[in-house]
């Protein structure tokens, strides 16, 4: 088995301690860095994913997995830095005023992460002016809210429609368990995704040009 594989196969296990010494190994074999990030840690995450999305793993399997994956990125994000991979976008995503839940969103967030996005986590019990300040301040490529109340729906689409108000550009993905993709359509977002994996393509849609 190459390290690679070994290292897709750790983060697969979520050993965060087998990400480490696998991926020492790989650069002390003079492996590219984005490729240790491309084929190694997200090739695994992705894998986790994928399986997360048909329900063969669970939120305990995919969270020791992120974990492990961050292991790994935390090695090699100086080197990858330092040879100019270019970042391919950036997303600000917070969980709406009033809930509390961010279990999902952090997958999301580490899932974006994985797939090479800066992310700018906002938290939880955020404020619509909290989300238009940031929009303000980093002009994010996309934005992300979340909600797992279904009293919090309606500050959803308060938050939504102020950031549109705001400015027309901004481009809005939704997602949390109460929310479908019927409700993100009313509310005006531009995107909605049912899981983490799903969130990334639906960022990728959003910031291809
Ligand atoms: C864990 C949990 C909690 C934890 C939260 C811990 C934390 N740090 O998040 C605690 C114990 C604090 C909690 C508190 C409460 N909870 Co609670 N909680 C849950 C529980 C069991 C799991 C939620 C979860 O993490 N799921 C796993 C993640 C991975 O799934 P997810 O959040 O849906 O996220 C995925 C997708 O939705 C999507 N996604 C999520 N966000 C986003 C954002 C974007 C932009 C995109 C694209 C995608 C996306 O991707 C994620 C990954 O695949 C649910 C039950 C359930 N099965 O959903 C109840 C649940 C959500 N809670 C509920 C309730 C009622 C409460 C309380 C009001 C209870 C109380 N009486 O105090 C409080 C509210 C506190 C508050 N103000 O927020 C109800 C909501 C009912 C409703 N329909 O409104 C639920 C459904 C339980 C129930 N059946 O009654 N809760």
């Amino acid at each position: 088995m190459s390290t690679l594989e070994r290292i897709k196969d750790s983060v697969i296990g979520g050993s965060a301690k087998k990400v480490k010494e696998y991926t020492d190994v790989a650069i002390s074999e003079g492996l590219d860095p984005s490729t240790i990030l491309n084929d190694g840690l997200i090739a695994g995450m992705n894998f986790i994913g994928a399986r997360f999305k048909k329900n063969e793993v669970y939120v305990p399997e995919v969270l020791m997995a992120a974990r492990a994956m961050h292991t790994g990125l935390s090695i090699i994000k100086p080197l990858i830095v330092k040879a100019g991979v270019k970042e391919k976008g950036s997303v600000a995503i917070g969980t709406v005023k009033g809930d509390m839940h961010d279990i999902g969103k952090n997958l999301v967030i580490m899932m974006l992460e994985g797939a090479g996005y800066k992310v700018i986590d906002l938290g939880v019990d955020v404020p619509t002016e909290k989300f238009i300040q940031v929009v303000e301040e980093h002009k994010p490529d996309v934005v992300g809210v979340s909600a797992l109340l279904t009293t919090t729906m309606t500050q959803m689409q308060d938050t939504v429609e102020k950031l549109h108000a705001h400015n027309g550009k901004t481009k809005v993905i939704v997602g949390g368990a109460p929310v479908s993709e019927k409700f993100a359509r009313e509310i005006g977002a531009n995107g909605y995704a049912a899981d983490a994996a799903s969130a990334v393509d639906t960022v990728a849609g959003l910031t291809a040009s």
